[in-house]
C-alpha cells in the first residue's frame, strides 16, 4: 500500500495497514510529520475543536498518557503530539519524507497503481490511500503584482519554520478568514502599523481557551471512553448536544440564555446551540442578532464595526471563526480595516498594495486566503484511472465519489475524509480512524474471498452525490460563497462537497455498505 501524506489521517493509516500485514510506504513532501500542523505555523493558530476530542482514540494507553496543557491546543503542541505519535509507533521507518508524489497510474491489466515521485521513486502498489488532507492546497490569489513585492510574503500555510518578527514593520494581511482572524490580533501586538484588507467580512466568537488543570485532565481522562463513544455517535465529532428546542419553539429568554451559555463557553458550537439554527433562516437569524449585540459591543468605532458584521451569508453556512480579541484588536491606534468591497486591491508592487483608491507602503505582506479545499490537493496529484482518465477529468462538474471513499474507474484508490464524506464538517481526527478501519476492514474483506479489488460503480456514486447533494439543500449552507461550495477559487464548479448528514450517521451509511458485501462497489475477482 502506498500512503500519500503524513498528517493524522496518513499516520493512521500506516499504523493500522502495517498492524495488519500490508507493507506500507508513506510520502509526505514535508520534511516532518503532522500535514497542516506541519505546514500552519502562523501567529495564533490553534485547532477549534478541544484537545480532548481532537487526538486519537485508537489506544486508550495514548489517551492516558498524553497531556494536554489547554482546552484548544496550539499547533506546536498539536505538532509535539503528533511527533509523539509517529516515534511510540516507530512510524517514521515507512514514511519518506520531503517527498511528492507526482504521478499515481492505474495498470488496467493487474489493477496495481504504479507511482512516481519528484525525488526519483517509482514504486507498485495494489493499493492506494490519499490522505492529503482537504484543507492543504493554499490558495495565492492571482492579483497583479504580487511577484515583484519587494518584503516579505508569507501565506499562513506556508509559514516559515523560523518565527518571523513583524517589530517595528509595516505589515499587511489579505483575507479574514479563520487563518486571518487567529493571525491579526497576535501580528497587530508586533507590528507598527498593521493593515487588514478584508474583501469579505466573516462571523467569529470567542475561542473561550482555558489552561487545563490536573483536575481537568484526571476528569477528561476517566471519561474518556464515554466521550469517544457520544463522539462517534454524534453530528461533528464531539460529544456536544444542541438545545433540546427548535430555537423557535424557545422563548426569548430560553434563547438568549443558551446563546450567553454558549458564548461564554466560547467555541464553534455556538452555531450548533439549538438544532436547527443551520436548516431554519429564521431561527439562524436569532442567533445572527445574538452575535451581533455582542461583537458591536466591543468594538469603539461604529463605522468599523458595520464593516466587520456580515451581511452576505447567514450565520454558521461558512465555517464560523474562532479568535482572542479579534474584533478588539480593530480599537487599536496602529491598525487600519481596508474595505476592498469599496476599494478593491488593483495591483501590487514593490513597494506595497494599491487599492482603487490608495497606496498601502508595507515591509511585509501576509497571505491569509485559504485553500483550493477538497479537491485541490487530490487532483494535483496527476492520478490516471480506467481508459486514462484523470481524476480531474472525472472531476470537472465537481468530485464525484461514492460514500467519500471511492471513485468509479479508480479501483483500491481510497480518499480519506475528502469530498463526498462528512470531511471539514467533522473532528478530522475521528474522521481519519473511521475511514481508516473501514478500509483495513475492506481489505480484509477482500482478502478473505480471494478478490482483487474494490471499485465504487458509477450509479453508487451517481446516488450518492445526489443524496449529498439533496441534504445539502435541505439547509442553508449553499446559500453562501463558501469554500465548502468551491466559490472561493475562480472556475471551480459550485457544488457542495462535504456529506451534511452528522458524523454518526455517515458512520452508520459506510458500516452498513460493508455489512451488505460493499453494496454499490464491484468487488473484483481474479482474472475478471
Ligand atoms: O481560508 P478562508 P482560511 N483578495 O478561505 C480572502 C480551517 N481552519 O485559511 O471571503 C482579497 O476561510 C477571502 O475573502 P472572500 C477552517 O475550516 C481552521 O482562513 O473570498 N481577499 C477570505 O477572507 C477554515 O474555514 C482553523 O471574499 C481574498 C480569506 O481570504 C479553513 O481552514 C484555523 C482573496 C480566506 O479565508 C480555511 O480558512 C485556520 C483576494 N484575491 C483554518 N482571495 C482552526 O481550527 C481570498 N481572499 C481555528
Amino acid at each position: 500500500m502506498v500512503v500519500v501524506g503524513a498528517g493524522f489521517a496518513g499516520l493512521y493509516a500506516l499504523h493500522k495497514l502495517r498492524s495488519d500485514g500490508l507493507s506500507v510506504r508513506v510520502f509526505e513532501a514535508g520534511d516532518g510529520v503532522g500535514g497542516v500542523w506541519y505546514w500552519n505555523r502562523y501567529p495564533g493558530a490553534r485547532c477549534d475543536v478541544e484537545s480532548v476530542d481532537y487526538s486519537y482514540s485508537f489506544d486508550p494507553e495514548l489517551e492516558q498518557e498524553w497531556n494536554w496543557s489547554e482546552k484548544y491546543a496550539t499547533q506546536p503542541e498539536i505538532l509535539e503530539y503528533v511527533n509523539h505519535v509517529a516515534d511510540r509507533y516507530d512510524l517514521r521507518r515507512d514514511i519518506r519524507f520531503g517527498t511528492r508524489v507526482t504521478d499515481i497510474a492505474l495498470d488496467e491489466q493487474t489493477l496495481r497503481w504504479e507511482i512516481r515521485t519528484d525525488a526519483g521513486d517509482a514504486v507498485s502498489a495494489r493499493f492506494v490511500i490519499l490522505a492529503v488532507g482537504p484543507l492543504s492546497n493554499a490558495n495565492i490569489p492571482a492579483i497583479e503584482g504580487l511577484d515583484s513585492f519587494d518584503g516579505g510574503v508569507y501565506h499562513t500555510a506556508h509559514w516559515p519554520h523560523e518565527s518571523v518578527d513583524f517589530t517595528g514593520k509595516r505589515v499587511g494581511v489579505i483575507g479574514t478568514g479563520s487563518s486571518g482572524i487567529q493571525t491579526i490580533p497576535e501580528v497587530a501586538k508586533q507590528a507598527e502599523q498593521l493593515y487588514v484588507f478584508q474583501r469579505s467580512a466573516n462571523y467569529s466568537v470567542p475561542a473561550g481557551n482555558v489552561p487545563l488543570s490536573d483536575e481537568d485532565r484526571a476528569a477528561q481522562k476517566a471519561n474518556y471512553r464515554e466521550r469517544r463513544r457520544l463522539s462517534f455517535l454524534s453530528g461533528g465529532g464531539s460529544p456536544h448536544q444542541a438545545h433540546p428546542k427548535p430555537a423557535l419553539e424557545a422563548s426569548e429568554e430560553e434563547r438568549r440564555e443558551a446563546y450567553e451559555k454558549r458564548w461564554q463557553l466560547g467555541g464553534v458550537l455556538y452555531s450548533k446551540t439549538f438544532p436547527d439554527q443551520v436548516t431554519n433562516a429564521e431561527s439562524n437569524d436569532t442567533a445572527r442578532a445574538f452575535w451581533e449585540e455582542k461583537v458591536r459591543a466591543v468594538i469603539d468605532d461604529p463605522e468599523i464595526a458595520e464593516l466587520l458584521v456580515p451581511k452576505d451569508h447567514a450565520i454558521g453556512t461558512k465555517r464560523i471563526c474562532t479568535d482572542a480579541n479579534y474584533y478588539q484588536t480593530y480599537n487599536r491606534d496602529n491598525v487600519t480595516l481596508v474595505n476592498l468591497k469599496a476599494t478593491p486591491i488593483e495591483s501590487i508592487d514593490a513597494a506595497g498594495v494599491r487599492t482603487a483608491d490608495e497606496h498601502y507602503e508595507i515591509d511585509a505582506l501576509i497571505l491569509a486566503t485559504g485553500f483550493d479545499a477538497m479537491t485541490g490537493s487530490m487532483e494535483k496529484l496527476n492520478i490516471v484511472g480506467r481508459d486514462g482518465q484523470t481524476l480531474k477529468q472525472a472531476w470537472a462538474e465537481g468530485p464525484k465519489t461514492y460514500l467519500g471513499l471511492g471513485v468509479a474507474g479508480f479501483p483500491n484508490l481510497f480518499n480519506m475524509t475528502g469530498p463526498g464524506s462528512v470531511s471539514v464538517l467533522a473532528n478530522m481526527v475521528l474522521h481519519s480512524e473511521l475511514h481508516v478501519n473501514w478500509v483495513a476492514d475492506a481489505i480484509a474483506h477482500l482478502d478473505e474471498r480471494g478478490a482483487v479489488a474494490l471499485e465504487a460503480t458509477p450509479e453508487a456514486a451517481a446516488s450518492w452525490v445526489q443524496e449529498c447533494s439533496d441534504r445539502a439543500a435541505q439547509t442553508l449552507l449553499p446559500t453562501a460563497n463558501s469554500w465548502y461550495m468551491g466559490a472561493n477559487i475562480p472556475g471551480k464548479p459550485r457544488v457542495f462537497m462535504p456529506f451534511i448528514g452528522g458524523f454518526g450517521a455517515y458512520g452508520e451509511i459506510i458500516a452498513d455498505v460493508a455489512a451488505a458485501g460493499y453494496k454499490g462497489f464491484d468487488v473484483i475477482e481474479a482474472g475478471e
